[in-house]
């Protein structure tokens, strides 16, 4: 499309452009007519993966493993877009959400979960019920299982969860479940993952696995491996979303998620859990870039006072970090600003 008709296109259309673009990405957003300039707009944005709604396959992959394994960051690699929240502490993702990936005739839908975790672990650490219902739910419309496991965590990579195995134990002859070694850049010792394999497939306190893979989410070493098998294994079905919509987190969660995940980067301990993250701007200009602005509440002026160390060096990186995020997310420019208050 010339540019000088994209910009008529986009002036003509002004006064839907926010819809527009909530509408292009999230199928939760606002609900607006289509028309013929729309639909050129979403091709645009579309990445050059070419669709056809033909035939068409779809599968729900749930992807699931204990905290901080990296199921999150897997997500992202399989559907080429960051809208899955990412850090380097547990319980970054709080709640299931749907991250999608259409190919050809295929839809996938993944859905990240939050980490596995104890009835005990969950009252100790204060967690929303989501840390216990979202996994489970996630079984209830998966075609496939994928659970993830950390070949960096000495100390667990060995034996599956027992919260996991619990959940999953009556599952195997439902659901076909697939084991992904995740981590593996972080392996000196590359036969480590055939003991691994042997030990978590054969012994008596495993699961079927139909198949194993040995990944790493963070480099995408095996990631197109992993994408080409589910799409291999979609079931002729209609797709469950439109397919220019990646994820079902509507706009506001997947800024608030990505702002919190890069605090939880960047302050030491328990000190972000505490921070409430609020949307309070979203501004889509007519280049079709996006202003937002987040404000931080902290829970004393003490903590915000972290924040503003180095003339304010920590609050900038944050926040040119979750841009960074957010355009991979969006695949649109984004400038995002951070207010930073207290609660006391
Ligand atoms: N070295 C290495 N690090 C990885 C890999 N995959 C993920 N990570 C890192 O592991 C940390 C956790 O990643 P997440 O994707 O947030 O893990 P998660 O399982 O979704 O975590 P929760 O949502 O908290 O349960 C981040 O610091 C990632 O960068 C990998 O393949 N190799
Ligand atoms: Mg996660």
């Amino acid at each position: 499309m010339p540019i000088t008709e994209m910009l008529f296109t986009i002036e003509k259309y002004a006064i839907r452009l926010s819809s527009r673009f909530l509408r292009r990405c999230f199928s939760k957003n606002v609900d607006v007519l289509s028309t013929d300039a729309e639909e050129l707009m979403l091709h645009r944005n579309h990445n050059f993966i070419s669709v056809s709604r033909e035939d068409e396959k779809c599968l729900n992959i749930a992807i699931l493993g204990a905290p901080n394994v990296g199921k999150s960051t897997l997500v992202n690699q399989l559907i080429k877009r960051s809208v899955c929240a990412i850090s380097c502490k547990v319980h970054t993702t709080q709640a299931k959400a749907d991250a999608i990936y259409s190919e050809n005739n295929t839809q996938l839908i993944f859905m990240d979960t939050p980490g596995m975790v104890s009835p005990g672990e969950l009252k100790r650490f204060k967690l929303a019920k989501s840390f216990e219902r979202d996994p489970n739910a996630s079984l209830k419309t998966a075609d496939i299982i994928g659970l993830v496991q950390d070949v960096d965590n000495t100390f667990a990579r060995d034996k599956i969860n027992p919260n996991i195995f619990k959940l999953l134990k009556n599952m195997e002859d439902k659901i076909p479940m697939i084991l992904i070694f995740n981590k593996v850049d972080r392996l000196k010792k590359k036969n480590t993952l055939l003991d691994l394999a042997k030990v978590l497939t054969k012994s008596k306190n495993s699961l079927k696995f139909t198949d194993v893979f040995m990944i790493s989410a963070l480099t995408g070493d095996g990631v197109d491996d992993l994408r080409t098998y589910l799409l291999d294994s979609a079931k002729p079905r209609k797709w469950h979303y439109e397919e220019h919509i990646y994820s079902n987190q509507t706009c506001e969660d997947i800024i608030q998620q990505t702002v919190r995940a890069k605090l939880l980067d960047n302050l030491p301990q328990e000190m972000p859990y505490n921070m409430q993250v609020k949307l309070e701007h979203f501004d889509p200009g007519p280049d079709d870039s996006v202003s937002t602005l987040v404000s931080v509440t902290c829970p004393n002026k003490r903590i915000c006072s972290i924040l503003f160390r180095r003339k304010g060096e920590r609050l900038r990186n944050i926040a040119l970090m979750a841009e960074q995020e957010l355009r991979h997310a969006f695949r649109t420019p984004v400038k995002l600003k951070i207010n930073v208050q207290s609660a006391t």
